[in-house]
């Protein structure tokens, strides 16, 4: 038996009792061990209410990303339907790719409540504290070759703009490759790793990393001017794990197109959330600094930039702000 079935029971009847009797019909277990399940919720910080006759009521669930609060609601096909959750970890990525390379199945996801060292792009450091965001990772194994995987990025940069956007209402805009913004701040920031042969990926790790719940004080001195969270957008704070499930849904939309119809349908989306075409951009990149005007992206998901002297550059990886 597994908790989350109890718990989407539980929750079903959010409203109103279920029946120990039920429950146990339902889910093919004896009473004594649906009271036993119950009281493993309650040392996780549920609180459920039992009466006599009347059987069990859910009052109170934690906002955690447990998987049972994240399998409880999701309705994707393969997306999230092996969880693997941790309190605390170093980075999702690393645990991650420790499960893909013991073949964890596609659509595999890890998430952590906080994370020790989470990872940005070039060694950079992400802010991952304890209970307000959302740090996950996607194992995908995709049959594709391995120069199409900066596609994934752009990909998951329209779920999330995407998620974002029907949460908040607020119109999320994506700075290429991999930030996606709510009112100029960001909110989101996304690192794609691969294991990889020269002609064969054996999986793509997708990080997320999504400000959910933090306030003003609780970014970093450094992050205060240029960070935002759902929370700080809408006003009022979100359930984790509803974030999660309205992002991995978008996702699994994306993905599986992506899959069949190749990366036209999502470099058409992505454009519509893109910030920077036609304006005047400052890109860093490994080989020097390129000054000129973003142009668009190419059918490969590679960014095209005017330079000065009216040359298209095409920019593979770099970091760009808008002048
Ligand atoms: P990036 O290199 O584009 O952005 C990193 C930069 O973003 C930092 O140098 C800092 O300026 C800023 N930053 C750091 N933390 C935050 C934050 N919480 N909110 C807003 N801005 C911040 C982006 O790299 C890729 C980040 C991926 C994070 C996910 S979390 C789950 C997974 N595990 C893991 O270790 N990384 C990914």
């Amino acid at each position: 038996m597994n908790r989350d079935e109890l718990l989407r029971l539980l929750v079903q009847e959010e409203t109103g009792f279920v029946s120990g009797q039920e429950i146990s019909n339902r889910l093919g277990i004896s009473r004594t061990a649906v009271w036993k399940q119950i009281e493993e919720l309650r040392k996780s910080g549920y609180e459920v209410e039992a009466v006599p006759r009347k059987g069990y009521r859910l009052l109170h669930r934690p906002n955690m990303v447990t998987s049972e609060e994240i399998k409880s609601r999701l309705e994707t096909e393969h997306l999230g339907q092996h969880v693997i959750y941790n309190e605390e970890v170093t980075s999702t990525q690393d645990l991650a790719h420790e499960q893909a390379q013991k073949s964890a199945p596609e659509g595999t996801i890890v998430v952590a409540d906080r994370q020790t060292k989470g990872k940005g792009r070039l060694g950079r450091v992400w802010h991952s504290p304890p209970e307000h965001g959302l740090w996950t990772s996607l194992i995908l194994r995709p049959n594709i070759p391995p120069y199409k995987a900066p596609q994934l990025t752009l990909l998951t940069a329209v779920a999330v703009a995407e998620g974002a956007g029907n949460l908040t209402g607020a119109e999320a805009e994506i700075k290429w490759p991999n930030d996606v913004l709510l009112n100029g701040k960001k909110l989101c920031g996304i690192l794609t790793e691969m294991q990889s042969e020269a002609d064969m990926i054996h999986a793509i790790i997708v990080g997320i990393g999504m400000n959910v719940n933090q306030q003003v004080q609780d970014f970093p001195e450094e992050l205060k001017g240029i960070a935002t969270s759902l929370r700080l957008e809408y006003g009022a704070p979100f359930r984790r794990a509803d974030v999660l499930k309205e992002i991995l849904e978008r996702f699994e939309y994306w993905y599986q197109r992506f899959l069949t119809e190749g990366f036209e349908p999502v470099r058409n989306q992505w454009e519509v959330y893109a910030l920077s075409f036609g304006r005047r951009i400052k890109a860093r990149t490994i080989q020097g600094t390129i000054y000129g005007i973003a142009k668009g992206i190419t059918a490969d998901g590679v960014l095209l930039l005017e330079d000065d002297e009216g040359k298209t550059q095409q920019i593979y990886s770099a970091d760009i702000e808008i002048q």
